[in-house]
């Protein structure tokens, strides 16, 4: 039975890719800070339904002897790399603790690795933030980096860690440079979960309106569900390289609310209203990815659209307020 590791595994994708490696057949571990497992109820909540079939472990991406102990005592054939700061408006009210989180917290893992289990397999969560003001559209893995937030410039450190590593002490680290994904799962601070979130207590008369900050930003915005598989197939190629996860659709974060709004049978110019305080002070306008590689490669493609993902996030906050 294969051994997994798992950073960040009580997040969105942690939770998925855990339920996927289950599925699969992987003995499961996951790193989960101690306040996690003082308050399982909230903080554990997206592994409620598979938890006993789990590993967790009490550790800190911040501390360096905690994960070394982890890593020692699991073992772990592949190890997942998804822990980090990662909500891109934060990284600029605090860019000091993002860099310590996500810069030495991916050094760590790396490091513990390299010490304790150097064949082990190793994936790095990269993120399409790092192009952030993109030469080309649409961006692949060859595209400049040019990321406009201190979160994305802690995701290309933690990107060139992965590949020195990779070339300094031929260790299978292998990157996904993952486009915006989404789920029911979603955290309430990123704008597609604000927006059905909002959209659901609107329906219900708890809210009159739904305050945004850019409308026009352009994302490309799949299923976390599907992301997470590819996460594990670039852990089983023969050599570890780097790969785009998108859908090759970008779609604006006004056309996002329109559609959520339309699912719930409103109209989003009745209730979106525009507030300074969600803009950023410098902005990633447009992201869209050529995920050909992937596809020739991995044989990994995308399988829920664009409007089934509006869809499926609008239906399950309308389900929550009504149960
Ligand atoms: O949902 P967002 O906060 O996601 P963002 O910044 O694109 O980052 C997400 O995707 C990355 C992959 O590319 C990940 F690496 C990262 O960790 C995260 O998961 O914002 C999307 C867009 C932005 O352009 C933002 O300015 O929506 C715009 N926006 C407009 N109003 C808003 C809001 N974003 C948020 N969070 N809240 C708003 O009220």
């Amino acid at each position: 039975m294969k051994v997994a590791l798992i950073t960040g595994i009580t997040g969105q994708d942690g939770s998925y890719l855990a339920e996927h490696l289950l599925d699969l057949g992987y003995e499961v571990h996951g790193i989960v800070r101690r306040v996690a497992l003082e308050d399982p109820t909230h903080r554990l909540q997206r592994l409620s339904g598979f938890i006993d079939r789990l590993h967790l472990h009490a550790a800190s991406l911040e501390r360096f002897p905690s994960l070394f102990s982890v890593v020692s005592e699991v073992q772990p054939d592949e190890l997942y790399h998804l822990a980090a700061q990662s909500f891109v408006s934060y990284s600029f009210d605090d860019a000091f603790s993002t860099f310590r989180t996500n810069i030495d917290g991916t050094h760590f893992v790396l490091e513990c690795a390299k010490q304790l289990v150097p064949k082990c397999r190793i994936y790095f969560a990269g993120s399409s933030e790092m192009f952030g003001h993109a030469n080309e559209v649409p961006q692949t893995e060859k595209t400049r980096f040019y990321p406009r937030s201190p979160y994305g410039i802690s995701k290309v450190t933690g990107f060139d860690l992965s590949r020195n590593y990779r070339e300094a002490y031929k260790m299978f680290v292998a990157s996904g440079i993952l486009f915006n994904h989404e789920s029911p799962r979603r955290g309430f601070e990123f704008v597609t979960r604000k927006i059905t979130s909002y959209v659901a207590r609107i329906k219900r008369g708890e809210l009159k309106e739904l305050p945004l900050g850019n409308l026009d930003a352009k994302r490309d915005w799949g299923f976390a569900g599907d992301y997470v598989q590819a996460m594990h197939l670039m852990l089983q190629q023969d050599c570890p390289e780097d790969f785009v996860i998108a859908t090759g659709e970008t779609n604006s974060v006004r056309e996002f609310c329109q559609l959520a709004f339309e699912f719930a049978g409103l109209n989003y110019e009745d209730y979106v209203v525009t507030d300074p305080q969600f803009y950023r002070p410098a902005e990633v306008h447009l992201l869209l990815g050529d995920a050909t590689k992937s596809k020739e490669i991995l044989g990994w493609e995308p399988t829920i659209k664009f409007e089934e993902l509006v869809e499926m996030m609008v239906m399950h906050d309308l389900d929550l307020l009504a149960s």
